[in-house]
């Protein structure tokens, strides 16, 4: 049985969404997003960094969100949400996954330290305002290429829940706005009416 360790308002979401969208069976391990929980020592057995989320098969134990979805694709993937190698959409689909951890999420981690996570007086105006002017730039590619599409690559994959997922989340932190992101506010509201997705964020 597969097991994700989990904790509300996180990246863990994405795996939950990915599970939830295969229809796959899974145990939920559903902690506190707080250190009590997640740097605990039986939490750092899972992941030396105490972060979530982290996957559990059997003996096999996973880390890393991108590598969690591609790894239940690969072992469990139930039939489908991952074009083939030889389908056109191939090359559009492993850019859009790798996009979010890669250029999405670090001025996301920045807006959300700078605006959440550190106590009003340690928070840094002009390094929050650099991440928000960053991350507008990382989105505008993806707006372009949403234009006219439902999902990133026409078809729902597993590409959304991973960018499609800060989507959401930039959505929430007012950077995706009707009027700055039409394409990519549209996309953000579709994809919470998937119920896999709903549940996957209010779990
Ligand atoms: N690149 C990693 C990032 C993992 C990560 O930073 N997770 C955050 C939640 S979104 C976390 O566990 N933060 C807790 C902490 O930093 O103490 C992934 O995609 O899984």
């Amino acid at each position: 049985m597969l097991k994700l360790h989990f904790a509300p308002n996180s990246r863990a979401s994405r795996s939950l969404w990915l599970l939830e969208e295969l229809g796959l069976e899974y145990e939920l391990n559903r902690m506190d997003f707080h250190p009590k929980d997640l740097k605990s020592d039986e939490h750092r057995v899972r992941h030396p960094l105490g972060r979530i989320p982290v996957l559990e098969d059997g003996e096999v134990s996973i880390y890393e969100s991108g590598a969690i979805a591609e790894y239940i694709l690969e072992r469990h993937k139930n039939g489908g949400l991952k074009p083939g190698s030889d389908d056109p959409r191939f090359a559009e689909y492993l850019q859009w996954f790798h996009y979010c951890e890669g250029m999405v999420m670090p001025p996301v981690n920045t807006i959300v330290v700078h605006t959440v996570l550190l106590p009003p007086e340690r928070q840094d105006e002009n390094v929050r305002g650099q991440a928000e002017r960053l991350l507008a730039k990382a989105w505008a590619p993806v707006e372009a290429a949403m234009d006219g599409r439902d999902y990133l690559i026409g078809d729902f994959s597993a590409a959304d829940t991973m960018l499609g997922h800060a989507g959401i989340m930039s959505k929430r932190l007012g950077i995706i706005t009707d009027e700055a992101f039409p394409s990519l506010s549209a996309y953000a509201d579709r994809l919470m009416t998937r119920p896999a997705c709903a549940r996957a964020f209010s779990a």
